[in-house]
This record gives C-alpha cells, sequence and structure tokens, in this order.
C-alpha cells in the first residue's frame, strides 16, 4: 500500500456530530449536525477531505449520538466508531478527572474539585477502552492521532500492543510549567502515557518549553532542548509547535455567499444600524466572558451616547451544563447582561443581545461580517478559532479584532489590539478606541491580521503534522 494510503484514525473523546429533532417534524424525525468547540471545527474538514475513521465516546445521552442512519443535515463523508463507557466511569473520566481537575490546571487555573484518586483509576480505564475500540477498527499501518487531554494515557496503551503503530497526539490547549504540572499527583503516568506517540504537538512554542520543562523535571526520559526530542524506551519521540488553523477556503466561500451577505444586513438593521462589538465562545470559565461584560459596561457608563450607537451580540454556546462551575457561570453572566439591560436600555435599544445556542456556520459568519469589533478576551485559552474565524470571514477587510494576550492565538496575530482581560479598565478603554474606529482606518491591521491567518489554514496544520507522523524514521 503506498504511504498516502495510510488509513487515518482520529481520536478523540467528543465526536463531530449529535443528531438533533427536526424542528417541526412530527414523530421524531431527526437530522445530524456537527458539534460545536474548536477540536471538531478544527478535524472535520480534515476528516473530510482525507477519509477515514474517527473513535470517540458514545454519547451518554442517547439522542445525542452521532448515528450514521440519520438521514439529512451534514453529510457523513467518514467513517465513526463509538466507545461505550458505563456511566460511572465516564462521568469520572469525562468530569471528575478531564473538566473538574486536568482542564482547569492545563489552563493554570486551580482545579474546581479537590484532587482524589477515585476517578483517576476511571480515567485510566476509559483510555484502555478506547485503545480497544481504536485497535478493533484500525491496522498497523494505519495513522493514528488521537486529541487532546482526555486521552494522555492512550498513546503508550496503543504503543504496548503495536511497538511499531504511528501514533500522534496534539494537545488542543496550554501545556503549563512544570510548578502546576507537578499538583497532578498522576504527573508521571501522563508523561509515560504521552511518551508512547511519535509525535506530540502543541499550539505555540511556550506550551511546547513547558511540556520539555516537566519532563526534565519530572520522570526520567532524556530531553533534548535544541533538538525538541525525547528518547523514551530506546525511541525517539519528536515534541513540536503546530499551530492550528481554521478552513480558509471554506469560511470564505460561505462569507462570500449573498445569503450570508443579506443575513449580515440584516443583523444590522435589527440593531437599528449601531456599530456591533461580537463575542462568540463556548460557555467556559476560561474565557473571560464577565470580564468583557464589564469592560462594555464601562464603555457604556463613561458616555450616555454609546447606548445610542454601540451595541454588543454576545453568542455563546452552551457546554458542559452538567458541571456546577459552568452552571454558576452561566447564571453570573445571565445576571450580568441583565443588570446591565436593565440599566442602560433606551428608547427600545438594548445594549446587550445575547444568542444562548449553536448556531449554523452561515449563521455565526454572517455574524463575523456584521461585527465592527470582536473581542476575544479568554483569561487563558490554546489557540482560540473565534479570533481566526471573525479575520477568514472579512472578507471586504476592515474591522477590528481585541485579542488577550493569552490566547495562544495573540503569538501569531500580533497585528491585533491585544489586551490583558483581567485588567478591565484597560479593557474598556481598548473596545471603546476600537469601536471609534473607522471601517478605513481598520483596514491595515486587518489586512495583516488575514495574511498571518492564511498562513495557518487548518488543512495546512494537519497535513503537516500527519507529514511528520508518515516521515517517522
Ligand atoms: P474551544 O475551547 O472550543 O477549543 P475555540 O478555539 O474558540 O475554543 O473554538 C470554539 C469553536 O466553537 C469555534 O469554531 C466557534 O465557531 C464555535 N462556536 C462558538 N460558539 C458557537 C455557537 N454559538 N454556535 C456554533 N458554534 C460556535 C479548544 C481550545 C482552543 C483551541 C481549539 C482548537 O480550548 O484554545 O483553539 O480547541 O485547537
Amino acid at each position: 500500500m503506498p504511504r498516502n494510503r495510510h488509513q487515518l484514525v482520529v481520536v478523540s473523546n467528543r465526536g463531530p456530530y449529535r443528531t438533533v429533532p427536526v424542528a417541526g417534524k412530527r414523530g421524531g424525525g431527526r437530522i445530524r449536525v456537527r458539534a460545536a468547540g474548536g477540536l471538531v471545527a478544527a478535524l472535520d474538514p480534515v476528516l473530510r477531505a482525507r477519509g477515514g475513521v474517527w473513535v470517540s465516546a458514545q454519547d451518554a445521552d442517547d439522542a445525542n449520538q452521532p448515528r450514521p442512519d440519520v438521514e439529512g443535515g451534514e453529510p457523513l463523508e467518514y467513517k465513526m466508531a463509538t466507545v461505550a463507557l458505563s456511566r460511572t466511569v465516564g462521568e469520572a473520566f469525562y468530569q471528575g478527572v478531564s473538566n473538574a481537575m486536568l482542564w482547569p490546571i492545563l489552563h493554570s487555573l486551580p482545579p474546581t474539585v479537590g484532587i482524589s484518586p477515585t476517578p483517576w483509576n476511571h480515567y485510566e480505564t476509559a483510555n484502555r477502552a478506547f485503545a480497544e475500540a481504536v485497535l478493533e477498527v484500525s491496522d498497523p499501518r494505519d495513522l493514528v492521532w488521537v486529541q487532546d487531554f482526555h486521552l494522555m494515557l492512550l498513546p503508550a496503551m496503543l504503543r504496548e500492543a503495536r511497538p511499531k503503530a504511528r501514533i500522534g497526539w496534539f494537545c488542543h490547549i496550554p501545556w503549563p510549567g512544570d510548578d502546576l504540572f507537578k499538583i497532578l499527583p498522576w504527573r508521571r503516568q501522563i508523561l509515560d502515557g504521552l511518551l508512547g506517540a511519535d509525535v506530540l504537538g502543541f499550539h505555540t512554542k511556550s506550551y511546547a518549553d513547558n511540556f520539555m520543562g516537566c519532563l526534565s523535571r519530572v520522570g526520567e526520559a532524556q530531553v533534548d532542548f535544541s533538538r525538541m526530542t525525547v528518547r523514551h524506551e530506546g525511541r525517539t519521540v519528536r515534541v513540536v509547535v503546530a499551530p492550528i488553523g481554521v478552513p480558509v477556503d471554506e469560511l470564505q466561500t460561505l462569507a462570500a455567499d449573498p445569503r450570508v451577505t443579506a443575513r449580515a444586513e440584516k443583523i444590522h438593521r435589527q440593531v437599528d444600524h449601531r456599530r456591533i462589538l461580537l463575542g462568540v465562545d463556548r460557555l467556559d470559565y476560561t474565557k473571560g466572558i464577565p470580564q468583557r461584560l464589564r469592560a462594555f459596561e464601562q464603555v457604556l457608563k463613561s458616555d450616555r451616547s454609546a447606548r445610542n450607537r454601540y451595541v454588543m451580540v454576545q453568542i455563546m454556546v452552551p457546554s458542559r451544563t452538567d458541571v456546577q462551575a459552568y452552571r454558576e457561570l452561566k447564571q453570573e453572566i445571565d445576571r450580568l447582561i441583565g443588570d446591565i439591560n436593565g440599566r442602560y436600555s433606551s428608547a427600545g435599544k438594548v445594549p446587550i443581545q445575547y444568542i444562548y445556542r449553536n448556531l449554523p456556520l452561515d449563521k455565526l459568519v454572517a455574524h463575523y461580517r456584521a461585527a465592527d469589533v470582536a473581542v476575544v478576551t479568554p483569561l487563558r485559552d490554546g489557540m482560540n478559532l473565534v479570533a481566526m474565524e471573525y479575520c477568514t470571514s472579512r472578507i471586504e477587510g476592515g474591522g477590528a479584532l481585541v485579542l488577550s494576550e493569552f490566547a495562544g492565538a495573540a503569538d501569531y496575530l500580533s497585528d491585533a489590539l491585544l489586551v490583558n482581560p483581567y485588567d478591565v479598565q484597560t479593557l474598556a478603554q481598548t473596545i471603546r478606541d476600537a469601536l471609534a474606529m473607522t471601517a478605513d482606518a481598520t483596514r491595515p491591521a486587518m489586512h495583516a491580521l488575514r495574511a498571518a491567518v492564511h498562513k495557518l489554514d487548518v488543512n495546512l496544520w494537519a497535513k503537516d503534522f500527519l507529514d511528520l507522523l508518515e516521515q517517522r524514521p
């Protein structure tokens, strides 16, 4: 079989599709829709272009399972396989360890629950179940590409079964310094698990360096900082900086669609042609949503005419709704928006429009086209695709991007208006300045931003990573 015909096996906790009831159709008809979130947005186009199989956990809620038999909606252009986990294992693996411990610590934030050993055993069990599923659907020549922090033990488990397999792992979120990483009692197991891979990818140089630092201070692997390689159990593991991007052509084509243009114009009419400040996020405490709302409140407070000239549109997709910390965040955001709208509405003009649901891509892109300013303020974020989607959708040029310096994207989008989201006063001033800029004044920076985003196309990201995996000596 020629090399480029190796099957690609993508493995992630969440699968790429959910099924939802067809609006207005009686009798339980369902339609397939793409799940929201950065990982799916990045990898679905890659698998659709290349074919292969996507292995993911079976959704505990039967209605959300990616069922290939469902007709209509997004087309299925590759195979899917699911891993069934018992409710106890699934919850401890996903919520107990992945969401409550790994997610915050890898984002350099305190864990949202106390650290205890029980869920860790389930994390191991879940990773083992994924290993069995991958071995079943793949053969030793395939390229197995494991995704993210849910599956950090999987590479070593696959390596044990298939010593010559080609295994990659990609970290979609930040990697912290060793001082924080060491909080995890299972730090050795995690590093040993990851070193089962041939190639380990990170969005930025600082995450890759942090990872190498963890290896050198925890464990016994031989680390070569100048080559960014690690010797482990007789093999060489490469640590690479592989910044993810967005599907540039697909997004630009969509942005140029006359229906999207018409929708963008409608959005303008609906807000009485006020200038639009746009936020788009998965609901998560890492995204800095309250900070951004407080900053916009400052803008409204400091200038009475602002409410007649500006509107903020905040689009949020529900996420991890069964986790307490996320429910509390949702309440805080609801309260903040309610307070601000109560205080600063005038003559039928509401200062914050709030959309809390998963939007189809064409509607999202219409909002990107309509927005004068996008505000992306994570406290910490592996990369952040929203910033890139906004720039890609600005096909007519113009538009300002306010971007947190704590997003990985800030390393690549230096022409954005970079902000510290913890400093709400300065954030408010930056938003004020951005909203006051004319479209022409924003053009040079947006031109540079679009050029930067073009270089980071997601297809290129996948191709470069998979090429490395195929070239493994
Ligand atoms: P996420 O934390 O999910 O991804 P991000 O990169 O911003 O964060 O991607 C969010 C995705 O969800 C975007 O593609 C966006 O369009 C989509 N989305 C947001 N709100 C939506 C809505 N209401 N309806 C539909 N879609 C919506 C993780 C890491 C990031 C990293 C990505 C990719 O946390 O740092 O950039 O993976 O590696």
